[in-house]
């Protein structure tokens, strides 16, 4: 299998070559306009984010968490039964939920190092810092940048025992053009035997789905609009971020929650940065996210296009999240 996905992106998704200035303005000359979800996680969108994952609608971190808490044992034995391994965390944040996994290899004296990737930089800084005061035993490699990074290392350590983790439902914000085409690059680049451990929100009711993206407090709210913050932080942008409100809608027959943010009157956008100057229609939509929810046999196919076969599937209690466990 080829890797397929395109390795030229900015490592942390800002300005440094002008990635971002080139992704708003091509997104925002579309027809339908839309902006890339990742540039969500600056600063003040990895703090809004942690902020989501705590809100009472936002049940997908909770479930995750009761997934990987109620079946630590039998993963871990999934993982370790073969001497090292590295363990790859894609998206790892603080790791809160990885930590579950780590403190139960490590209770069992299992042999690996820990490799956590993620877009910040500080976040990795902590990570790095709170295990070697927790668990000073466990050898820690982080890697700072957006998932491609994460392909090259896999590359450059092809030959090494490896089990990936993907969690938090990441693979949902992905088109499924793109999900297909990132596992077949990470399969790849891995060996017999290597597993990856990949986090879905499945199919439920689509009140509680248009809730977790719809909060109350308006948090979700604030993370969408933080995104015309950060055009007009970083690239010299004139948007009046009152002007644009939130909406999130989702779509039961494809599976898929979509947010936009909506311009509410008729206004024209200045960003420096890409020299052009954006019209935007009263009640015009810009595209800003999706997230996919799954039914188990699409997760299964999605896995089979890029040659991942289920060895297992760990459910929460509502069975409204999985952790399906595949191997190559
Ligand atoms: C990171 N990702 C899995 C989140 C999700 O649920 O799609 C991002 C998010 N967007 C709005 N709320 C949370």
């Amino acid at each position: 299998l080829a890797p397929m996905i395109e390795l030229s992106r900015t490592e942390d998704g800002s300005n440094k070559n002008g990635a971002f200035a080139k992704d708003v303005a091509d997104g925002l000359s579309q027809k339908q306009k839309h902006l890339p979800s990742r540039y969500f996680y600056d600063g003040k969108g990895s703090q809004l984010f942690q902020q989501i994952m705590d809100l009472p609608e936002y049940y997908l971190t909770r479930a995750e968490f009761e997934v990987l808490t109620d079946n630590q044992e039998a993963m871990v034995q999934h993982f370790a039964h073969e001497g090292f391994f590295h363990m790859i965390d894609l998206g790892a944040g603080d790791a809160l939920k990885t930590k579950i996994l780590i403190r139960q290899l490590t209770k069992q004296q299992s042999s690996f190092d820990y490799v956590p990737v993620d877009i910040s930089g500080d976040a990795m800084k902590q990570l790095t810092k709170s295990l070697q005061e927790e668990m000073p035993e466990v050898g820690v490699q982080a890697v700072v940048g957006e998932y491609f990074k994460a392909l090259q290392w896999l590359q450059q350590n092809k030959s090494e025992r490896k089990v990936v983790l993907f969690l938090g439902s990441n693979i949902g914000n992905f088109e499924m053009k793109e999900s297909v085409e990132f596992l077949c690059s990470m399969r790849s680049y891995l060996g017999a035997g290597d597993k990856l451990l990949m986090g879905v929100d499945l199919r439920k009711d689509p009140d509680t789905i248009l809730n977790a993206y719809d909060d109350a407090a308006g948090i979700t709210a604030e993370f969408n609009l933080n995104l015309l913050h950060r055009i007009n932080r970083e690239l010299g942008g004139e948007f009046d971020v009152d002007q644009f409100q939130h909406y999130a809608m989702y779509n039961p027959l494809e599976g898929v929650m979509r947010s936009f943010l909506i311009s509410l009157k008729e206004q024209d956008v200045y960003i420096r940065d890409t020299g052009r100057t954006f019209h935007f229609d009263a009640w015009e939509a810009i595209h800003t996210e999706n997230s996919h929810k799954y039914f188990i046999e699409q997760v299964k196919e999605l896995g089979q296009q890029c040659g991942f076969k289920i060895e297992t599937v760990f459910y929460d209690s509502r069975r409204g999240f999985a952790d399906v466990l595949f191997t190559t």
